[in-house]
């Protein structure tokens, strides 16, 4: 069940569409969707408050006549007014509102003129062919658009990948920060955040007074977009086709346009989460203030509100990495400056998985070494698939043999420049028992054990599968431990305090799979892992040129779980990674 505050404010919303589309009273119309909006960001909850008018009508925002209709509702349970409005339309009809291009207006007149009364019959008109087009203001061009929305909203909750997603939102601001007059720009939201997935992107920018007109329509004509849908002086809306051909993913970009006044208290409010917000607004509020979107206030004197560090400042905290922003217990860390110092993508220098030709890779035992040395790794293991993987090309312990003398011999070869470690990604197979015999994988200085056919086991056959792997004295690593990948196949689902644990007595590490395919340990398996003392490898399963650029996403996943440098191998010492690895072997 719905929080009071929230059911009230969804009253007070219903009220404000239905006026919308009555249309004849704007005053009320405003009035009852400020009511919706000051009810549902309270942090207080009213039914603590209480059907009391004086408390009522002390919040900021709330005037007598809203508090009333608190009251009515605190004591009756319902608004009569609400019911009576509700009377007034069909009860699909303030639904129609949710489509894209569709405001009161036209709804009204599809309901008067076209009998249309909720969204399928808006959809079943469509279909029939182009009779709405004669209605007033329609025309074939609104039609369409009314066609493709309708379709849109059938797909809108697929979610993208932060790997499709963070490299267009990256020149999405660099075209944003060119444009006259823009100060600075951004992306925000759960992008910025980091999480594994996005439901739209978040753009903000300040800009200097006066520009707004050529910062949103830069933005509606940039590449990628292929429907504007609403464009004002500080939000406009547009659709973009991730992929730049035409093919998708399609998501929703909302930009922002706010003073620099106001910049880091926007930044601030759409980077989120919205838990989090909840949280920041409360210890404002405990202060006598008040934060929003525009700044940090004190009655109507801004205290803060140019900087995110400023407002953070002034609420007795230090600046918050984006991605803890959760409401996960962070602010309470903040509170005691006990934060951790999240670990950064300059502090990895190890790759401990990555494939060659000998297996299914695209590159030379001796071109992943150098791409390794190109971006300033130390380390470099090289892991290609054991015999069961055919599709991969999985290599026979034959071949593996071979295999071994080639990565000594670059080895050698590279000896001043890098460290190149001889390892396989052994599978594991469905009864927990590894790919290669215990006298094979002794050879080895890196074995990645992995689960890949098999991955609709049952929770608990998962479980002792996995342990059974870490649970082999030649095991340094469990990579990617559901094999899921995001969007596409749920993987398996193990008990993972128990292979934490198992991970955690036998001093085997766990991977954080970087790609963002994907990011297997998930963030909050991560902190479980960290929490109980495991080591985490953060490795982006290199199959080719470009695939170490995954890092960003893994490093990005373990921040969010508040990770830092001393807990991932790939961020020790060429010379301590080395003692390491080795002293995880053979226990
Ligand atoms: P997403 O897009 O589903 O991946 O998730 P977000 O976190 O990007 O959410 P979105 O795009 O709906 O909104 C962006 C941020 O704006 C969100 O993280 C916090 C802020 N925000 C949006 N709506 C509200 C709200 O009703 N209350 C508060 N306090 N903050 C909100
Ligand atoms: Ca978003
Ligand atoms: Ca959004």
């Amino acid at each position: 069940m719905a929080s009071t505050n929230a059911q009230l404010a969804a009253v007070f919303e219903r009220m404000a569409e239905i006026e919308q589309i009555l249309g004849d009273n704007p005053f009320r119309v405003n009035a009852f969707s400020k009511a919706a909006r000051v009810v549902g960001d309270l942090a207080q909850d009213v039914a603590q408050i209480g059907p009391d008018m004086e408390k009522l009508m002390q919040i900021e925002g709330i005037g007598k006549g809203i508090a009333q209709r608190i009251c009515e509702f605190l004591t009756t349970g319902k608004i009569k007014e609400h019911d009576e409005l509700l009377k007034k339309v069909p009860k699909g009809l303030p639904g129609l509102l949710e489509v894209p291009g569709l405001g009161p207006k036209t709804v009204a007149l599809l309901w008067k003129h076209a009998g249309i009364e909720d969204v399928e019959g808006l959809k079943e008109k469509l279909k029939q062919g182009d009779e709405l087009a004669h209605l007033p203001g329609m025309g074939a061009k609104k039609l369409e658009n009314l066609r493709k929305s309708l379709l849109f909203a059938e797909t809108a909750h697929v979610r993208v990948r932060i790997g499709q997603a963070l490299p267009v939102a990256v020149w999405l601001v660099e075209q944003l920060r060119k444009v006259k007059g823009v100060e600075r720009a951004d992306y925000a939201g759960s992008l910025r955040r980091g999480k594994e997935t996005i439901g739209d992107i978040d753009l903000l920018v300040g800009a200097e007074e006066g520009v707004a007109e050529g910062v949103s329509g830069a933005f509606i004509q940039l590449r990628l977009v292929t429907e504007v849908l609403a464009r004002g002086p500080t939000k406009s809306s547009v659709r973009m086709d991730l992929s730049g051909e035409g093919d998708g993913p399609i998501v929703q970009a909302d930009l922002r346009i706010v003073g620099v006044e106001s910049y880091g208290a926007a930044l601030l409010y759409f980077t989120g989460s919205k838990e989090f917000n909840v949280a920041l607004r409360q210890r404002a509020i405990d202060r006598g203030w008040r934060l929003n979107e525009y700044g940090l206030f004190d009655g109507k004197r801004m205290v803060a509100g140019g900087t995110e560090e400023e407002v953070f400042k002034k609420l007795g905290l230090p600046w918050l990495p984006p991605e803890m922003r959760e409401d996960r217990g962070e602010l309470a860390l903040a509170e005691k400056g006990k934060l951790p110092a999240l670990i950064e993508l300059k502090d990895i220098r190890a790759e401990l998985h990555a494939h060659t030709t000998a297996s299914d890779g695209r590159w030379s035992v001796r071109e992943l070494a150098l791409a390794a040395v190109e971006r300033g790794f130390h380390t470099v293991a090289v892991t290609d698939h054991s015999k069961s993987q055919v599709i991969a090309n999985g290599l026979s312990e034959q071949r593996l043999q071979e295999h071994i003398e080639e990565v000594r011999r670059v080895a050698r070869e590279l000896k001043g420049t890098i460290t190149v470690l001889a390892g396989s990604e052994v599978d594991i197979l469905a009864d927990g028992s590894l790919d290669y015999p215990d006298s094979l994988l002794k050879e080895l200085d890196v074995v990645v054990a992995a689960p890949h056919g098999g991955l609709s086991q049952e929770p608990a056959k998962a479980t002792a599968r996995l342990i059974r792997a870490i649970e082999n004295p030649y095991v340094t690593i469990l990579a990617h431990p559901t094999g899921r990948l995001i969007g596409r196949r749920e993987g398996l689902s193990p008990d993972m305090k128990e292979v934490i644990a198992a991970a955690a007595r036998r001093g085997v590490a766990l991977e954080l799979n970087a790609n963002s395919w994907r990011l297997d340990l998930r963030d909050t398996h991560a902190r479980m892992a960290i929490d109980a003392g495991v080591k985490l490898a953060i490795n982006t399963d290199a199959h080719g040129p470009g695939d170490l650029d995954q890092l960003v996403y893994g490093v990005l996943t373990a921040r969010r779980a508040g990770v830092t440098k001393q807990d991932v191998i790939n961020c020790m010492p060429r010379a301590a990674l080395a003692k390491w690895v080795k002293a995880t072997r053979g226990n």
